[in-house]
């Protein structure tokens, strides 16, 4: 696709007293440490375009433009660093997303499968399931790519089965990686970057994960199922990442004598969901490998932080990062542009810096965006190693006038190195005052009969709990005790343990699941009127969202302490749920969404409910990332639940 804008090549910027550097030196500029002449600016706009351009909203000054052409004609760098997947010479560029292998015109090193291994590909409809099979037996994946997906603008299929269900997958996936081998796609990226040519810096890659590990976690397994195998089958786990790492140690070869410039080492980076210990020890050595085999070729390396890089700040600065991109600062996660840009600008290129609620003016009042773009460029310094853009995209709903505000912004006042109190700062909170806030440690049941039983909980050992579960029994314990004071005891304090940042993920799933077997198993020995003492609750991802990580969470903890759960998955339809409230009668709806785009869904759920008679008869709460109390208020939902341990209180508290 040539970029046929209307306008002289290698030097689009619109206004003529700006042309000093093109976009692509400026950028390179930002990547290298050098100071360019202006902020660059190189907002992500591909999901706004798709979903806009497919539902016929684009704005009309645009209407009949590719992207590109949009964002030249603003003035805006291209964002070039994650691959167009829509536009691939290669019908089956996206056929293998389930093993994390992808055929794209911007990735400079392919994997490539053995002939030794038989893959049997059936398409239904939106549908593509794949068997693959080996010497070691065979697994099956099945992946979907929607019209309802294309409309909301996402360009990935989604994995719908992954290709782990069994301990045993791992090592006929391993079977598959140790056979496969890596090919050089110079040529293809070179016309990419042709292509680009100075309106832009094309980012290589060849997958999006940071290393064997990181790329189990990221293809191979169901999201929350990846934390129950870390802990349960590490030895399997790591026989994987062995064979997977004698791939992206080749690959690695083959990047660094292509001909690109930066690429991306990883993605979706979290504290929660990439957590501290474990990234500590299979992701930071990958991105330093990256770096001692990619540095001294002059390849930078990027990797795309957009989640809550809290706990990761001194890991990531650490780490051999050079660029982090779709950084997500305060107020939709917790560290400040501002503490970002102190922490890590001595050594790291910050690329992002405006959360894309800023755009969206029902979330962020026209008063807060403008603060927020004061304190933004007040709180960058002199503006080197600073690349502006929307972390982690666009939204579909997006004020596009925002955006080309931002832009005239940069144009006006973003002549670098920028002049100290030029903007109006504003006061952020740091790290430190961020953590401060943090609740006191609810008080926990210190009963010495249940110590054990609380043990076990907290380490998550399912037979030693239920163990525990029937001595107690024998020494003629209470049901109800052993539940309240032991387990819920135990559970509360991992909780508070996990806010703090003392356990992770895969702990607290353990200690769920163990006291979720336990309290099953204590079920019949408890009085009527204690059995599922909380009662029934209906959870699920409303229509048009696909994040499920933090909704099974609150599944499993609202289980864990007792309740009776029923999950429907994510992309869940308003008449769904409606169906499901008449069909399970439960006390409790509770609705989560991770996308602004997805939150109108539930106010549509709650009229649908009314209008279906019901809504009386079921308490509805909301939660999710970008979901708020005032959101939960305007729509009329019961409650609002920021966590899963706020959600627990909450269905306590309404359920009485
Ligand atoms: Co997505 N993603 N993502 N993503 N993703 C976010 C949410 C985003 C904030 C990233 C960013 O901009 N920095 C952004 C949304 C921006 C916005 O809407 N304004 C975003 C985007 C844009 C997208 C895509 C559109 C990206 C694209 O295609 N370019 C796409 C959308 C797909 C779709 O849904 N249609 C997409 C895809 C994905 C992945 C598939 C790659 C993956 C999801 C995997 C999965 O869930 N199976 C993913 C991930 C991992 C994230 C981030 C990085 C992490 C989310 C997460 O799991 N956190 C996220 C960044 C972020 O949130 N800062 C991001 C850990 C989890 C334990 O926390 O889910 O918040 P959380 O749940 C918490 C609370 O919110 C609460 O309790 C949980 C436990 O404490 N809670 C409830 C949740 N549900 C509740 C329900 C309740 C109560 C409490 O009921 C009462």
């Amino acid at each position: 696709m040539s970029l046929d804008t209307g306008f002289q090549a290698g030097v689009r910027i619109s206004r003529k007293e700006d042309l000093m550097m093109t976009h692509r030196q400026r950028l390179l500029a930002a990547v290298r440490g050098d100071m360019p002449d202006h902020i660059p600016y190189a907002p992500r706009i591909d999901l706004w375009y798709n979903a806009n351009s497919l539902n016929g909203t684009l704005p009309r000054r645009h209407q009949g433009k590719t992207r590109d052409q949009i964002a030249l004609s603003e003035g805006w760098a291209l964002h070039k660093v994650v691959a167009d997947h829509l536009h691939q010479p290669d019908p089956d560029a996206m056929l293998h997303r389930a093993l994390g292998v992808h055929f794209m015109k911007e990735y400079v090193a392919h994997f490539t499968f053995s002939d030794q291994i038989k893959i049997d590909v059936h398409r239904e409809g939106d549908r593509t399931r794949i068997r693959y099979t080996t010497a070691k037996g065979s697994i099956t994946t099945s992946t979907v790519y929607s019209q309802e997906m294309r409309r909301s603008g996402t360009s990935v299929p989604w994995i719908e089965e992954h290709a782990v269900k069994t301990p045993d997958d791992l090592k006929v996936l391993a079977g598959i990686f140790e056979y496969m081998d890596v090919v050089a796609n110079y040529e293809a990226f070179k016309t990419h970057q042709a292509e680009v040519g100075e309106n832009g810096l094309p980012v290589t890659a060849f997958t999006v994960a940071a290393g064997p590990v990181h790329h189990i976690q990221k293809y191979f397994l169901d999201a929350t199922e990846f934390f129950h195998y870390y802990r349960d089958h590490q030895p399997e786990i790591l026989y994987l990442a062995d064979a997977l790492a004698l791939l992206y140690e080749k690959a690695l070869r083959v990047v660094a004598e292509s001909p690109a410039e930066v690429i991306q080492w990883g993605s979706n980076f979290d504290d929660m969901l990439t957590f501290p210990p474990m990234f500590a020890q299979h992701f930071v050595p990958w991105i330093r490998k990256a770096k001692e085999v990619l540095g001294p070729k002059n390849i930078r390396i990027l990797c795309h932080t957009d989640g809550e890089n809290l706990g990761l700040m001194d890991l990531l600065h650490g780490s051999g990062m050079d660029v982090a991109e779709a950084v997500c600062p305060a107020p939709m996660t917790k560290v400040s542009i501002q503490e970002y840009y102190r922490r890590w600008s001595d050594r790291i290129t910050i690329f992002g810096g405006v959360p894309s609620n800023l755009l969206l003016p029902q979330l962020t009042p026209e008063k807060d965006f403008r603060n927020f773009m004061d304190g933004l460029f007040s709180g960058i310094g002199t503006g080197a190693r600073f690349i502006l853009g929307i972390a982690d995209t666009t939204p579909p709903d997006a004020d596009f006038e925002r955006l080309v505000r931002i832009g005239d912004m940069v144009r006006e006042k973003g002549r670098l190195p920028l002049e100290a109190g030029a903007f109006n700062p504003v006061g952020t909170a740091t790290d430190a005052e961020v953590l401060a806030k943090r609740e006191p440690a609810a008080p926990v049941s210190q009963d010495t009969r249940f110590t054990k039983i609380r043990q076990a909980v907290l380490d998550g050992q399912e037979q030693a709990l239920i163990g525990q579960v029937k001595e107690l029994l024998q020494q003629k314990a209470a049901p109800k005790d052993i539940i309240d004071l032991g387990m819920v005891a135990a559970m509360e304090t991992l909780n508070q343990a996990f806010k703090d940042g003392t356990v992770f993920i895969p702990e607290v799933l353990a200690a769920a699941r163990a006291m979720n077997a336990a309290v099953l198993f204590l079920e019949p020995h408890l009085a009527e009127k204690d059995k599922r003492a909380g009662g029934k609750i209906l959870i699920g991802t409303v229509k048009g969202d696909l994040h499920d990580i933090g909704k099974n969470m609150v599944a499993t903890m609202l289980r864990g302490v007792g309740f009776n759960v029923v999950d429907l998955g994510i992309s869940v339809a308003v008449d769904a749920f409606v169906r499901k409230v008449a069909e399970e009668r439960p006390q409790v709806l509770a609705l989560s969404a991770l996308l602004t785009t997805t939150m109108p869904e539930m106010r549509k759920v709650i009229g649908a409910l009314t209008r279906a008679g019901s809504r009386e008869t079921v308490k509805v709460i909301v939660g999710g990332a970008p979901v708020n109390k005032n959101f939960a208020n305007d729509i009329g939902a019961d409650g609002y639940a920021k966590d899963a341990a706020e959600a627990i209180d909450l269905a306590r508290s309404l359920i009485g």
